[in-house]
């Protein structure tokens, strides 16, 4: 299979130096490596077009490597970012380094890993500036957009000098471990392309077999920012976001993206994408393209029996069944319900006004008319009653339920 041809179809093409030393290095079965700095204790969907395009690479025969930035997560890439950001301290950057680490080898078990504070934590001042700095001219630096677009609002030394540390970083790979290809999104272009212009200065230009190459930026058909909800990043650790939410953000994808999104995201073929989507369009309302979606990519990140649950999970917030789940999955669908804390004093109408499920005491008081307002799957008759008097689950908690599948969560003080 040619790598190229193969992420040409997809549309993960942005940028190539050069189609030929890129071929030339999956013949060889050569390595190829993307770059992480460890500026959170988690990555977040954000990433994970590169983790899985790394993942296409080392199916496609080169030898995948994922380089954790224990030395650049102590400067910090100042590529198309608006201001120059804080340091974090050596504890931050080891900590969020090995949370990194760890989450990629869970998700990439076959890529091999590498630390840049190996080798950039060892390398003196009066080295970086012969054997490195020397061979970048300040004017070339200037002309690179990921920098030109931060002079006029300032830029540190420090931040400046990030790209020439990236450079070495893979002219480090490129001699060590045979790695003759980098890749990353197209925010990297400017710090790829001197790492293979500065292989290029030292082992000649003759000689090199040095390739980079970017995929676009994943943007939305309705002009919203990807991978952004209203409570923020989408993590790739359970514990910032839980499956469930994970699950759910695919399943909410809009329609216009789905192609796009199955074609950079999955492993499925062509012929299997054109089949979900002829199969789409006959019947939208299945939403056939975001299940599949949502699968894939749950399974990808977290396996099987996570996504399974978060499968049964969303069967069962929307057949109305949440108090028939077993146990554990209570206890996710809890989790995943807004929850907000009440004296045990309230009456049932004032409950049902402060948890929103109604936007009044008239309101309310016509849904419990109707038995349209279940307190943990009983029918609330009594609006006076108090809270006190019913039967909690799970510490103290009530599972308010409005209509068929409209949830929200109760806590008694
Ligand atoms: O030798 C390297 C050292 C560090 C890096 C790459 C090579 C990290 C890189 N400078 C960077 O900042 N990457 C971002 C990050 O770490 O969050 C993002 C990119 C994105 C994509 C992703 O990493 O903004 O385009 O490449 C994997």
């Amino acid at each position: 299979m040619n790598i190229i041809k193969e992420l040409e179809w997809r549309g993960l093409v942005k940028q190539i130096t050069n189609e030929e030393r890129l071929l030339k290095a999956q013949n060889d079965g050569a390595a190829v490596y993307c770059g992480f700095d460890p500026t959170a204790d988690s990555l977040h969907v954000g990433h994970l077009m590169m983790i899985v395009t790394l993942k296409r690479f080392d199916k496609a025969e080169f030898q995948a490597i994922g380089l954790i930035g224990g030395g650049t997560g102590m400067i910090g890439d100042p590529s198309f970012k608006a201001d120059e950001r804080k340091l974090q301290t050596d504890e931050q950057v080891k900590f969020h380094a090995t949370a990194i680490q760890n989450q990629l080898l869970r998700i990439i078990p076959d890529v091999t890993f590498a630390n840049n504070a190996d080798w950039l934590g060892k390398m003196s001042l009066i080295d970086f500036l012969r054997d490195v700095g020397k061979d970048f001219n300040i004017s070339y630096l200037l002309n690179k957009d990921s920098i030109a677009t931060r002079i006029s609002t300032g830029l540190s030394v420090t931040e400046f000098s990030y790209t020439m540390l990236q450079a070495y970083d893979f002219y480090n790979l490129y001699i060590n471990h045979n790695c003759k290809v980098q890749i990353g999104g197209s925010d990297q272009w400017g710090n790829i392309t001197s790492g293979t212009d500065y292989i290029s200065t030292r082992v000649g230009s003759a000689n090199t077999e040095a390739a980079g190459f970017t995929i676009p930026l994943l943007t939305k058909s309705d002009g919203q920012k990807f991978g952004k909800t209203e409570s923020g990043a989408v993590w790739l650790d359970s514990n910032k976001t839980s499956v469930y939410d994970f699950y759910q953000f695919w399943i909410n994808q809009d329609d216009n993206d789905c192609v796009k999104m199955l074609k950079y995201l999955t492993f499925l073929t062509k012929e299997e994408i054109d089949e979900l989507e002829v199969k789409h369009k006959e019947a939208p309302h299945f939403r056939t393209m975001q299940k599949t979606l949502a699968s894939e990519i749950t399974k990808f990140v977290h396996g099987d029996q996570e996504l399974n649950k978060a499968i049964k999970l969303t069967d069962a917030f929307f057949t109305g069944n949440i108090l028939n789940l077993d146990d554990d999955l209570l206890e996710l669908a809890i989790k995943s319900i807004p929850t907000i804390q009440l004296e045990k004093t309230t009456s049932a109408i004032d409950a049902i006004v402060n948890v929103n499920a109604a936007s009044s005491k008239r309101e309310a008081r016509e849904f419990i008319k109707a038995k349209a307002i279940s307190f943990n799957d009983v029918a609330v008759q009594d609006e006076n009653m108090l809270l006190s008097e019913i039967k909690t689950i799970k510490n103290n908690k009530i599972i308010v339920k409005k209509g068929k599948k409209k949830y929200y969560l109760l806590e008694i003080k």
